[in-house]
């Protein structure tokens, strides 16, 4: 099968035409097509990549397109840069969310300042009713979030393209059970109604199961969406995992791995039990520790964790004595105002972290 569709396809997306646009214009064979060429993309290479820098790590997108291209402005497209994303490339809540937002700052907006800060005080709390009237004034929030089509169609084309300069890790979001329920169901259905999405939509999730889980970057940083996992002793577990994976039973190594958080007050291990539980808990994976990270890198000869999947204020957070680093790259999706990616040396050192917005 010949990539010229996908040759295409991407030219567009990349196009100083597409970043104005609110959404791109992208045909059901286009989509098609490109699933089949990425399935085979990822398969060609292993469970578990092992790669050198030099490289950028991105976190999480969740269908923020504009901020996408915008990383790639900053950043430099591939393949001349080379890219490893953590994962999370559909949005999280998709027209729900934009519309909660939406009517929270339309009452934000329309009550008068010194009622706000009367009746809900805390300078906090001012600041942030601030910075949602500044996001919808400045109109970024309501073009966010809802171009996971985009998002993915360019993730993976260039993966097709440029198979060693673009590296996709699978995060929670790239699992149909997930985001059936967060906005990327509904916005298939809605974008190609009667175009056939229920085949573009089972397409789309086929082909995250031939995503890796994991990555090792130049012997050094391991790189996963979520965290680490009790029940993963070492990486020749991720070697041998075989593709497609589209069940992740509750309490398996390779779902905990998509949904773990660190912990700098816990010193191993905690189950997250349900949020209604304990509001601090995802109600899957784990919370993890400083003891129980040094464990697993030391074990595995590695010296950092790098991750994505939390949102964190200024778009990167070290965390458990420097050996975790967590990376977001959506902007202003929770009051972070601007995404990072981690730029990494041939030789696996963090060299910086770039900021954009
Ligand atoms: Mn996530």
């Amino acid at each position: 099968m010949s990539t010229d569709l996908v040759k295409s396809l991407v030219t567009k997306l990349m196009s100083d035409d597409a970043s104005r646009k609110k959404v791109v214009a992208i045909h059901p064979a286009q989509v098609l097509n490109l699933c089949t060429l990425a399935k085979k993309s990822f398969l060609r290479q292993p469970s578990l990549l092992e790669i050198d820098g030099p490289l950028r790590i991105c976190g999480d997108i969740h269908g923020q397109f504009h901020d996408l291209r915008t990383l790639f402005r900053v950043g430099g497209a591939p393949p001349k840069t080379r890219y490893l994303f953590l994962g999370d490339y559909a949005s999280f809540a998709g027209i729900t969310k934009i519309l909660c937002w939406n009517l929270a700052n339309f009452f934000i907006s329309v009550l008068p300042s010194v009622c706000i800060s009367r009746a809900v005080t805390p300078t906090k709390r001012r600041k942030s009713a601030w910075r949602r009237q500044q996001s919808y004034e400045n109109n970024d929030f309501v073009d966010r979030g809802q171009n996971s089509l985009e998002v993915i169609c360019l993730l993976l084309g260039l993966k097709v393209l440029h198979p060693d300069s673009v590296f996709l890790l699978r995060g929670n979001h790239e699992v149909s059970s997930v985001n059936e329920g967060h906005g990327f169901y509904s916005e298939i259905k809605r974008r190609f109604r009667t175009k056939g999405y229920q085949e573009i939509y089972a397409r789309i999730n086929q082909t995250f199961d031939y995503m890796p889980l994991a990555g090792v970057v130049s012997s050094k940083i391991f790189c996963v969406h979520g965290g680490i996992s009790p029940k993963l002793r070492d990486l020749d577990q991720i070697r041998n995992m075989r593709r497609p994976k589209s069940n992740f039973y509750e309490k398996s190594w390779a779902s905990d791995v998509l949904w773990s958080d660190p912990a700098d007050d816990i010193a191993t291990w905690e189950r997250q039990s349900h949020p209604d539980t304990n509001p601090r808990h995802r109600g899957a994976g784990y919370l993890y520790g400083g003891v129980a990270l040094d464990e697993f890198l030391t074990r595995n000869d590695l010296r950092l964790l790098a991750r994505g999947h939390e949102c964190v204020e200024g778009g990167y957070l070290y965390q458990l004595g420097r050996k975790c680093v967590t990376i977001f790259s959506a902007p202003s999706y929770c009051g972070n105002s601007h995404g990072v990616m981690m730029r990494v040396s041939r030789t696996g050192n963090v060299l910086g972290f770039t900021t954009f917005k």
